[in-house]
């Protein structure tokens, strides 16, 4: 199969890529360029990369995305691109409703134009569901979303279910939950305790500062959450699923349990600072993926203990190497 991927070199983007390729597929990726000319989580993978073809684009520029899907015609697209961190859709929101929101759009209407017959994943956040007032949450929870960021995602969510009603697409949603990795960016609150847990032990920082410990996420492990994309367009229609674990943990869980897992004692180090805390947070968030674990046979193989000790692993492997070199 012919496959576009946008937002290949973010995290997901990468075990995507890294999923598809292995099993044949040709994998097309939709890359912004940079002056370093660099690319992402790829550069981690020459492997990888040398079996993807990378095409220079911008979801903001239809006329780059018509190009490339001229070109390619693709069988199946998954538009991952977005400006993703939530903190900071408050300091740029116009140019997260612009990437989010028109970008989203853009490869709609190139996919509609290009490869009617195809199918399309559009990466939906539970951070749409914001204020949440239940439990748990599921594909019928109703969405209150807490920032520019989950606006433009819950937007984004409905333009899909839009074109899938209108024009008789195939385009489906994954409202994915918080998903890590070792490859998650560095600004994440849970690459940010890993990052740090490593650097306290080993001696080159002496300090963490974080924001609101109180809040709670379902955090899974970003390689089983590509698989589910890939089971959502598998399935026989189009539709929307919740990927979760149905667990929930609070950010002090996760401090707790990597900085134990180096032996060291959180409460010496971790401090809150306001600044790190957002003027409307989401306190909450547990999914409840009863659906996709019944209609695709998905489920989550790595549990909270098993990711953040896998992050905190690759963190100490990462920097006692980069230690070691400077020395
Ligand atoms: P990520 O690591 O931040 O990756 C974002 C990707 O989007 C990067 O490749 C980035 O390229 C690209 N991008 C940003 N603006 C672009 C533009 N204007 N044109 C083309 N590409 C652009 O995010 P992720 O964690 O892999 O998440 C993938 C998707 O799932 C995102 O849409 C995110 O909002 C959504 N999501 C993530 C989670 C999660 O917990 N990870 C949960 C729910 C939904 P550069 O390398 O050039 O910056
Ligand atoms: O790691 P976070 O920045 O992730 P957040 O806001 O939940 O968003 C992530 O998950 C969404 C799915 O629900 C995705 F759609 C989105 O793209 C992204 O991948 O923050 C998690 C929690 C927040 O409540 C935040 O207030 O951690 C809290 N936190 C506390 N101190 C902090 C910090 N977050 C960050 N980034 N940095 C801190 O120092």
């Amino acid at each position: 199969m012919k496959i576009i991927i946008s937002g290949i070199t973010g995290q997901d983007g990468y075990y995507l890529s890294r999923l598809l390729a292995s099993k044949g597929d040709q994998v097309h990726g939709i890359v912004r360029r940079n002056s370093q000319k660099s690319f992402g989580v790829l550069d981690t993978d020459p492997e990888l990369k040398s079996k993807l073809k990378l095409h220079y684009g911008d979801v903001t520029d239809k006329h780059s995305l018509d190009t490339i899907f001229k070109e390619v015609r693709p069988d199946r697209v998954y538009h991952l691109a977005a400006q993703s961190f939530v903190q900071e859709s408050w300091s740029n929101p116009e140019l997260t409703y612009e990437i989010n929101i028109k970008g989203t759009l853009n490869m709609l209407n190139s996919f509609r134009e290009y490869s009617p017959e195809g199918r399309f994943y559009f990466a939906s956040s539970s951070e749409m569901f914001g204020k949440v007032e239940t439990k748990s949450q599921d594909e019928k929870t109703f969405p209150w979303p807490r920032s520019p960021y989950g606006i433009s995602k819950l937007a984004g969510f409905y333009t899909g279910v839009n074109y899938r009603e209108a024009y008789g697409l195939f385009v489906s949603n994954g409202i994915l939950f918080n998903h890590e990795s070792p490859h998650r960016g560095e600004e994440f609150v849970t690459r940010k305790i890993s990052l740090a847990a490593v650097k306290i032990h080993l001696g080159v920082e002496s300090e963490l500062v974080l924001g609101n410990l109180d809040s709670q996420r379902d955090w899974g492990y970003s390689a089983d959450y590509v698989k589910a994309m890939e089971l959502i367009l598998d399935y026989e229609r189009p539709d929307d699923f919740v990927i979760a674990t149905g667990e929930t943990h609070s950010v002090r869980d996760f401090v707790q349990t990597a900085f134990s897992h180096l032996g060291l004692d959180w409460k010496k180090h971790v401090k809150v600072d306001e600044k790190y805390k957002r003027p409307a947070d989401v306190s909450y968030l547990r999914g409840d993926s009863s659906k996709a674990r019944k209609l695709l046979g998905w489920k989550p193989t790595v549990s909270f203990q098993e990711l953040v000790k896998m992050m905190v692993d690759a963190d100490l492997k990462r920097v006692s190497g980069q230690k070691k070199k400077a020395e």
